[in-house]
């Protein structure tokens, strides 16, 4: 007690003491309005729901007909929003049709009205629209997989001919009048047809999307760009002014009774064949397109109605001339890879573009391809989980890459189905032999 009173009597006789004292115990007081700060942080603020478990998985290749699709949370979801969760196919209805069951809980469940069709490529959007119990929204991803197809001996025999017009620039397969058979969408340089599915394989033609007035359609593809279930059209138009060209994004919806113009955007170049997919992770479908001539991806972003607008266009060169689109670094976003070439026989390449989460993309990972690389493809080629790539070479073997799930590939052997190849020798014995970059030996074309 002594002691006690001798410091406070210490301390009021130096006022340098006292100041130095209070100084510490306003500090020690912020110091802990701050720890105070950080140990309430996880109480106040809640963590977000993430995807553990997907069913199927990632990248399956043989997912059941039927479905149901599963994802499991980190933690209960709302019932009310549950029926944000967007499956959305590639080749009946687009966004599916059917029943979101498990709300309140940490399993959601979507069972498809329809069947998905053999082959047919799944999108599942898990948005952030989806809360979880405590009000914080769910960490939002999309990732793909495919349904089975029958085991079938891959022979393929000649069907009913069909006979147009005029000479078709594209074609695409899908479920256009929502009957259950693949319907196909024709389009000429100036007219597009649909060829409506009779369920046996015998197809009759009708108008369908209609051109505007000078342009010429090519780059066609199926997707349901405005939510409605019913697959869309999506074509590229070329018009050409003093020999130079505009592109325009055309957008025909699927009224249920025919096909409507709503909504075009300009483009610089002629792009080649749009690919849809839900980059944002927003649920609908945005769309790349390739642009050679400009050396450019161009990134469009849907505004939910199937309106594009221009998002951050991705330079890619030499020359790309197709995309495709998975997530290759298993981060829950979508990434893509472009096959482009210079046309010279030497520098094609395989451009990968990672997604920061809200459609723009990093620099590019470029891997050499063999020459002239036309298309590239991605699916989980060794089951591994993790998505590979193929890229088709004009003049050379086929490229196959696998996957690290990191966004990086490693090389794996080259495929030889160029068609008209006859025999390799390792000596090369004439000019009309040429060397194969990939396996060492001399091809010979007939
Ligand atoms: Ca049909
Ligand atoms: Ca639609
Ligand atoms: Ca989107
Ligand atoms: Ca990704």
């Amino acid at each position: 007690m002594a002691a006690k009173r001798g410091w406070v009597r210490y301390l009021i006789s130096d006022p340098f003491s006292l100041l130095i004292m209070l100084h510490c115990l306003r500090l020690c007081s912020l110091a802990g309005v701050f720890l105070a700060g950080l140990l309430a942080t996880p109480a106040a603020q809640a963590q977000a729901p993430v995807v553990t478990t997907r069913t199927p998985a990632r990248q399956a290749v043989a997912a059941p007909s039927a479905g149901p699709v599963g994802i499991q949370f980190s933690q209960p979801i709302s019932a009310a929003t549950a029926g944000s969760l967007r499956v959305v196919g590639s080749q009946r209805q687009g966004r599916r049709t059917g029943a979101v069951s498990g709300g309140g809980t940490a399993t959601l469940s979507f069972q498809p009205a329809q069947t998905f069709a053999p082959g047919e490529q799944v999108s599942v959007t898990v948005p952030a629209t989806l809360l979880g119990t405590s009000g914080t929204a769910v960490r939002p991803e999309v990732y793909q997989f495919w349904a089975a197809a029958g085991a079938g001996p891959a022979d393929f025999a000649g069907g009913p001919m069909v006979t147009l017009p005029a000479s078709p620039t594209g074609v695409a397969a899908g479920d256009l009048d929502n009957d259950g058979d693949q319907d196909l969408v024709v389009l000429t340089a100036a007219q597009g047809y649909l060829l409506r599915n009779d369920g046996s394989g015998v197809f009759t033609a009708e108008p369908g999307p209609g051109s505007p007035t000078g342009q010429q359609l090519g780059g066609l593809v199926l997707a349901d760009v405005d939510g409605d279930s019913r697959l869309d059209v999506l074509a590229v138009g070329a018009a050409f002014s003093n020999n130079l060209p505009t592109g325009t994004l055309l957008t025909w919806h699927n009224t249920g009774s025919g096909f409507s113009l709503t909504a075009s955007l300009t483009l610089t170049g002629i792009p080649r064949t749009p690919v849809p997919a839900d980059l944002d992770a927003d649920g609908d479908l945005d769309a790349l397109l390739p642009d050679p001539g400009y050396r450019t991806v161009h990134v469009l972003l849907n505004d939910g109605t199937g309106t594009f607008t221009s998002g951050t266009d991705v330079p890619l060169g030499p020359s790309v001339n197709a995309v495709a689109v998975a997530d290759l670094d298993n981060d829950g976003d979508l990434d893509f890879a472009g096959a482009s070439s210079d046309g010279n026989f030497v520098s094609a390449l395989v451009n990968v573009r990672l997604n920061t989460g809200s459609a723009t993309f990093s620099s590019a990972l470029d891997l050499p391809a063999n020459a002239l690389s036309s298309n590239v493809a991605l699916g989980d080629l060794n089951g591994d989980g993790n998505t590979d790539l193929v890229v088709s070479s004009g003049i050379r073997d086929t490229n196959v890459l696998l996957g690290t799930g990191t966004g990086t590939f490693v090389s794996a052997p080259d495929v030889r189905c160029f068609p008209f190849l006859l025999s390799c020798d390792p000596l090369c014995p004439s000019a009309s032999w040429w060397l194969s970059g990939t396996t060492g030996c001399c091809c010979h074309m007939t």
